[in-house]
């Protein structure tokens, strides 16, 4: 049976790409390299003394563990390597990571990350993920990168993805022609094609939100969930509530399946929990290119958002479209006003 790796499906893309002469192809397959070595130490966290917390807070005021440092470290070696990236944004680092060296100034490429997402699941055993964004720089190259851009509108992203590190790791990602799953095959150690072309399912029965939350969500956000709880048999409801609390492992599943991932805002999160420039645009790059939606709950496509800051949080709402829509129009209907803290306690 042949194969196609990552390395070989990069390749015979490139052509899709007018301007490109090889830079994103070596850079995603950097990413893949770093990917296998992160892989490695993610698979053997429990062998070694690498679990638990590193005695750090990043730049939200969590707990860093060791692996988010180590996937931190590991990615921004390899794509400094790469030559042809000139700087990152990271969740684990306050302020841009710009690369000095001159081979890479001449980098065309900027990368924002979040090495190792779902931390809290870090220490159980539970699925955790690498997200990724490439965009092409706006300052001149042979420069040092600027925060300019690092702020681009996540429809500027050439390239995305994510690794899932799971019952078994894969790498999906988009260059913007449809999206394309490889999963490593530990045995020879290549990210081979395993789900070329995803298309997620415009309907699904999965909903996925943390509900121990409920209290505090928006009016519409509780009428939804009513809506997703109730018995009717031509739309299939009830539907099934899957919550794992890593987002690349709840996305992954529902993309797969169909489903839709809600992460509102809330009393706890009057602006939603997860970032806007390294979590939730590369994720809603991924879904469009599956046929599917990614908004913040009032109607404004995540990839239209002009990022203002780097670290900037947004209300997420994925997944399959006609589910996207139905949440959409709760959210219209019912209002998006977060309760207070003082009024619910
Ligand atoms: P992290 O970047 O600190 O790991 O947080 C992001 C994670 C997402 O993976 C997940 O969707 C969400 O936080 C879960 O949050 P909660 O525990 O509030 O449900
Ligand atoms: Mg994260």
């Amino acid at each position: 049976m042949s194969v196609t790796t990552l390395n070989e499906f990069i390749i015979e893309r490139q052509a899709d790409f007018p301007y490109a002469k090889g830079e994103l192809t070596r850079l995603l397959s950097h990413i893949g390299v770093a990917a296998k070595v992160v892989n490695r130490e993610v698979n053997k966290a429990g062998l070694v003394d690498i679990l638990g917390e590193a005695g750090s807070d990043n730049v939200q005021g969590e707990q860093q563990k060791k692996l988010d440092i180590y996937a931190d470290e590991k990615f921004i070696a390899s794509l400094k390597a790469s030559g042809e990236c000139c700087g990152i944004a990271s969740e684990e680092n306050e302020d841009i990571v710009i690369f000095e060296e001159e081979i890479a100034r001449n980098g065309k490429y900027i990368v924002t990350m979040d090495p190792l997402d779902g931390s809290s699941n870090i220490d159980v055993n539970v699925s955790i993920g690498t997200i990724f964004s490439i965009f092409r720089r706006l300052s001149p190259v042979g420069h040092k990168a600027k925060i300019e851009d690092f702020t681009q509108e996540g429809t500027k992203q050439v390239a995305a993805g994510y690794i899932i590190y799971g019952s078994s790791t894969m790498m999906v990602m988009t260059t913007g022609r449809g999206v394309n799953g490889f999963t490593l095959d530990p045995s020879i150690g290549e990210f081979c094609l395993s789900h070329p072309n995803i298309q997620t399912p415009q309907s699904g029965n999965l909903y996925s939100i943390n509900e121990g939350n409920y209290i505090k969500f928006p009016d519409g956000v509780k009428q939804y969930l009513k809506y997703c709880q109730e018995n009717d048999k031509e739309t299939g409801r009830p539907y099934t509530s899957r919550y794992i609390g890593s987002l690349v492992a709840d996305f992954h599943r529902n993309l797969l399946k169909g489903g839709i991932f809600i992460y509102p805002k809330s009393a706890g999160y009057p602006s939603g929990k997860l970032r806007l420039l390294y979590e939730c645009n590369p994720i809603a790059m991924i879904v469009e290119q599956a046929g599917g939606k990614a908004t913040d709950g009032r109607g404004n496509r995540i990839l239209d958002i002009k990022p203002t800051s780097l670290h900037q949080r947004v209300p997420f709402f994925v997944g399959s479209r006609n589910m996207v829509c139905k949440a959409e129009e709760f959210m219209k209907k019912y209002g998006d006003k977060e309760p207070k803290i003082k009024d619910i306690n």
